[in-house]
């Protein structure tokens, strides 16, 4: 299970990612790669496709990064980072980590073929997705783990039809030995998993819900409070599923037996959920409660 022994006090204090980078105020990208990398370290090699990221980094010669990273193209993600983990072998390297870096789009989209190709195949790396919930970097149209009835540049007024993709679900399911959920809100949450994740051969997926200034409609100073919200209200959990077993952690391990939020508290901190009316926030409230109903189950040992 994760520590959760981190505090701001004994977090390393070398930045790996530098100030004054091109993410745009209040990113919650910056919080999550800042903290990211001080838990993966210098022994590192980066992969990462298309997306805000490549923008937040810059390119070489002024890139905002210490560590090495390869740019590859939007569906080669977890194939280049394969690629990476052979040329280490072939050099006989067993001391650097392999780390990709993808958004939504480039996870739950357009790279899970490969990423789907190297869990299957065991690949010894780590592959984060920060999920800000819609293809931000072009302009915020809609991606596979955006929410339902969220609006975006590619959705109907009434906001998107399908449910949002469960991916760290679909990633279990490959049968990985570490699949994890994490917040930009909860960075140290964060740091313990990423620490943990290093320690554990074969493929680890970790999905990071990352609050977006920009593509979610809301002031540049409320993303700790809004990705702190959406744990609060239940709609998003904090958990690892370590070799098949799964446990809630951190903010979310607190809220079994406890009274949660309203979902409405967080959808009213949005401008993208103002297509949604009461009937909808009924039926996803309900839909939360059933899910935390089994959560308390779980917990309780009935299953
Ligand atoms: C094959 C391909 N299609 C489309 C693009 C254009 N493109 C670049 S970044 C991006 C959005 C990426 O979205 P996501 O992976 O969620 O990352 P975010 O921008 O939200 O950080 C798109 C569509 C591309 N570079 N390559
Ligand atoms: S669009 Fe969103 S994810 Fe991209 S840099 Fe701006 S705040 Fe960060
Ligand atoms: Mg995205």
């Amino acid at each position: 299970m994760a520590t959760n022994k981190t505090t701001i006090l004994n977090l390393p204090e070398e930045e790996l990612v530098h100030p004054g980078n091109r993410a745009c105020a209040g990113c919650g990208l910056s919080i999550v790669y800042r903290t990211g990398l001080k838990a993966l370290g210098r022994e590192t090699i980066l992969v990462v496709p298309p997306s805000c990221l490549t923008v937040l980094q810059g390119l070489y010669p002024i890139a905002a990064t210490q560590l090495p990273c390869l740019n590859v193209t939007f569906a080669s993600t977890a194939a280049a980072a394969t690629g990476v983990l052979g040329a280490l072998r072939a050099r006989g390297k067993t001391d650097v980590q392999v780390a990709a870096w993808a958004g939504d789009g480039g996870t739950s989209d357009i790279g899970i073929q490969a990423l789907s190709g190297a869990c299957e195949r065991g690949e010894d790396f780590i592959f984060i997705c920060y999920d800000n919930e819609a293809y931000m970097n072009t302009g915020v149209q809609r991606s596979g783990t955006t929410p339902q009835h969220v609006l975006t540049t590619t959705t109907p007024i009434t906001g998107k039809h399908q449910q949002k993709k469960d991916m760290p679900a679909i990633m279990a399911a490959h049968g990985i030995d570490y699949v994890a959920t994490a917040s930009a809100a909860y960075p140290l949450d964060l740091y313990d998993k990423i620490i943990k994740a290093k320690t554990i051969s074969g493929p680890k997926y970790i999905h990071v819900h990352t609050p977006c200034p920009a593509g979610w409609g809301f002031s540049a100073r409320y993303t700790v409070k809004i990705g702190q919200l959406a744990v609060e209200t239940g709609l998003f959990d904090l958990y690892e599923q370590e070799n098949g077993n799964f446990r809630l952690t951190g903010a979310s391990q607190k809220l079994l037996g406890k009274k949660r939020k309203p979902v409405d508290e967080y959808f009213a901190t949005q401008t993208r959920f103002k297509g949604l009316d009461t009937e909808k926030t009924r039926a996803i409230q309900e839909e939360v409660d059933q899910k935390w109903a089994a959560h308390e189950k779980a917990a309780a040992g009935i299953c």
